[in-house]
């Protein structure tokens, strides 16, 4: 099924050249000799040593033995899938000639990789962390990498703190620990001393750092691009990815649960809905800035701890990216794929936004290292569509054959192949702006508003994302150790929001401190007067966006949402099947959950087949519940009370047949009126208002006066 078929695409063609199976083949060294015994190593008689002479026992346990490669430094654990990208119109050829972004008609093959940051390979799916969101872009005129993350601002404005906040964040360096995790000491030491990361860590904070789904979270390029049209004119751009699934997230508590049951939830999610052919589709969004209004803003566009509210330039939908196909195998696509900001395409040009620069050096000197040499970009997943031909040569693994003397250009022997392109002709031509400045190292007064936007953000936000960010920073820094850096960390919240920082120093048993007058800055170079770095305060005259709280998110399907249907010997068998069917009917999924797996007999005598027993399911990996009739019996059944408890805790909908009102009346929230909870006997009704409940995603509404025990 997965193996690329030739013609799909141009990229699937290129790496069918590339795939193997071992079907109706017989085993073979690598060098192509045949194997009749992969059992036994060569010996001097059958209780003898091992011989060295055994090439093939060496063969195979060296390769073995270098089968790993360095991690990623950062975004180690994520997922990967293939898919296509397709504009909607020509809209953007004024202000762009790359053609993948301005004819309908192109489908370009895309290869989109979802990754947490600051986790190991092996680390839990659902850690609170930055989701990182990196699309390459297979067009006729070379590799376009968007290289983004799921939150629209950086930690940092220049790229020399990037190694501090990385370390920062990674286990701590002495014991290695925790994994996977911000809410530690030199995390919060760092973010406490850096104000500029005021902004990040409200994003940090917020439900966007747990989400329900790769498949339902936004992609942001973060920096400030270009777009340059035919003429060489260039306009200033920030690229959006919005999911048409709408963007949700899970509880912390849930996702914490998750952790334990499942630590591949996300990576499960989009391999099953692409499997079951439920293919994530995102729109690409653009926000245009011409380049005579790069200084209309109260912020700088180059500054990347800063968005553009959607209310002063709105975000026009341009095209749609859908994941179609899973890759075939999991290292040589998802881990060996090398994404790189500066691999763009004539129509897209960089800024000096000083993170952008940084990382236009990182990201080719990363690979070097965890790839093993130049050539990275001739393994299968890397190649670009057009041919590479250029006086490049040699190295580790090179795979090119490069014909004839010449390497090197101008030459007179090759006739002057191959040949420089102008402009016309597909040149890339870097936009020719013009600099004129002294050498300093220095940031720009530009870059000092700290906290206007931190602010924006959190008065955006609904009153239950509020009461998540102020619960995720006193848990977060709960785990601190150092009091002072809670302190401290208290100290920036009150620049933000007094009404947020009360909160979480209230959780931690803090007094709250005076917001200082002067906003203060920490991080001071050496020679530098104080005074000279201090934050800046900046009035917006923007109070909320809309577009920032996942609120006002869509909510128009239940399209993949997996329905936890919990059921015992005599459960009603037309209830199971009837909502199944209705649930299918929508896209969601109804899965049997029963005392033991194999099948639960109806009350009609029929075998139901059963998903998962109360054993290998979980609340946390379901996103409703239904209880049908003819379950009483579940009234002993802890683990399943436990379930609706759990559900209802975690504010999702759950349904009950009237029949079944025993058992929930052993829950802790039990028959009363809830929201998000519907009960009935007439299972059309009862459906409907299910499906209505679960296109809400959660109640939230359900978290007060406080949480359930479950
Ligand atoms: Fe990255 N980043 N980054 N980053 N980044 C890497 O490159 C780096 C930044 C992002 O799925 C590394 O191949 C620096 C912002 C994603 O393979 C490395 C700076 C954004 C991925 C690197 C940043 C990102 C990476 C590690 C500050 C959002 C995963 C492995 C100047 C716009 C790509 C690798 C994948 C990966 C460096 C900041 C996104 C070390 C120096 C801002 C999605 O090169």
């Amino acid at each position: 099924m997965k193996t690329p078929k030739p013609g799909d695409n141009a990229k699937n063609e290129q790496l069918s050249g590339h795939t193997t199976e071992g079907e109706d083949k017989f085993l073979n060294t690598n060098q192509g000799t045949r194997v009749n015994d992969d059992q036994n190593t060569l010996k001097a008689g059958d209780r003898g040593p091992s011989l060295l002479e055994d090439f093939i026992m060496r063969e195979k346990i060296t390769h073995f033995d270098h089968e790993r490669i360095p991690e990623r430094v950062v975004h180690a654990r994520g997922s990967a899938a293939h898919g296509v990208f397709k504009v909607y119109d020509n809209r953007l050829s004024a202000y762009t000639r790359a053609a993948f972004l301005t004819d309908p008609a192109a489908e370009t093959p895309v290869f989109v990789r979802f990754s947490t940051v600051a986790g190991s390979r092996g680390s839990t799916d659902l850690a609170r962390d930055v989701r990182g969101f990196a699309v390459k872009f297979y067009t006729q005129e070379g590799n376009f990498d968007l290289v983004g993350n799921n939150m629209p601002v950086f930690f940092i404005q220049d790229a020399i703190k990037f190694p501090d906040l990385v370390h920062a964040v990674k286990p701590e360096p002495h014991n290695e620990m925790p994994q996977a995790a911000s809410a530690h000491d030199t995390f919060w030491d760092f973010i406490s001393l850096m104000p500029e990361s005021a902004h990040m860590i409200m994003w940090l904070m917020s439900d966007r750092a747990i989400p329900r789904s790769y498949r339902m979270m936004e992609g942001f390029g973060v920096h400030t691009f270009r777009l340059v049209n035919e003429e060489g004119k260039s306009t200033f751009v920030k690229f959006h990815w919005k999911p048409l699934l709408g963007v949700h997230s899970v509880a912390w508590d849930e996702a914490q649960k998750i952790s334990g049951k499942d630590p591949d939830f996300h990576r499960r999610d989009l391999w099953e809905a692409i499997e079951n052919g439920f293919y994530p589709e995102y729109e690409l969004g653009v926000q245009l800035v011409a380049e005579e209004d790069e200084h209309k803003f109260p912020f700088d566009l180059l500054d990347p701890t800063k968005i553009i509210p959607e209310e002063m330039v709105p975000v026009q939908r341009v095209g749609k990216l859908t994941l179609n196909r899973n890759p075939d195998n999991f290292f040589a696509e998802t881990e060996q794929v090398a994404f790189h900001v500066g691999h763009v395409v004539p129509g897209i040009d960089l800024t000096n936004d000083p993170l952008l620069q940084g990382r236009l050096f990182s990201y080719t000197d990363t690979q070097l290292i965890r790839l093993g040499g130049p050539n990275f970009h001739e393994i299968p997943i890397n190649r670009p569509l057009p041919e590479v031909t250029n006086n490049q040569r040699d190295g580790f693994m090179r795979q090119q054959i490069n014909r004839g003397r010449t390497s090197y250009h101008p030459n007179s022997l090759g006739g002057g192949c191959p040949f420089q392109a102008k402009w016309a002709e597909g040149g890339f031509r870097s936009h020719n702006e013009k600099i004129d400045a002294h050498k300093v190292r220095a940031r720009s007064k530009s870059f000092f508003d700290h906290f206007s936007q931190a602010t924006l953000f959190y008065n955006s936000q609904s009153p239950a994302e509020k009461v998540h960010l102020a619960n995720a920073l006193a848990f977060e820094l709960g785990k601190v150790e150092t009091v002072a850096v809670r302190e401290r960390m208290v100290g920036i919240l009150t620049q933000i929001d007094v009404g947020l920082a009360t909160t979480v120093a209230d959780a931690l048993g803090l007094g709250v401190p005076e917001a200082p007058e002067q906003p203060v800055n920490h991080s001071i170079p050496a020679d530098g007067d104080p005074q000279d770095f201090q934050p800046v305060t900046v009035k917006l005259d923007l109070a909320a966006s809309a577009a920032l709280s996942m609120a006002n998110t869509l909510k128009n399907s239940v399209k993949s949402r997996k329905v936890a249907i919990l059921t015992a010997d005599g459960v009603h068998t037309a209830s199971v099947e009837a909502m199944q069917a209705a649930l299918e009917a929508e896209g969601a999924v109804g899965e049997v959950v029963a005392p033991r797996l194999g099948f639960v007999e109806g009350n009609d005598g029929k075998d139901i087949p059963v998903k998962n027993s109360y054993l290998t399911a979980a609340s946390v990996l379901y996103d409703a519940v239904y209880l049908p009739g003819g379950t009483g019996a579940l009234v002993l059944n802890g683990d399943a009370v436990h379930f609706l408890n759990e559900a209802f805790r975690h504010c999702k909908p759950i349904a009950y047949d009237t029949t079944a009102v025993d058992v929930i009346g052993a829950t802790y929230f039990g028959t009363g009126d809830h929201p998000g909870c519907y009960s009935g006997d007439e299972l059309r009704l009862l459906a409907g208002a299910f499906i209505e409940g679960m296109k809400q995603h959660r109640f939230w509404e359900r978290e007060t006066p406080g949480p359930i025990p479950a």
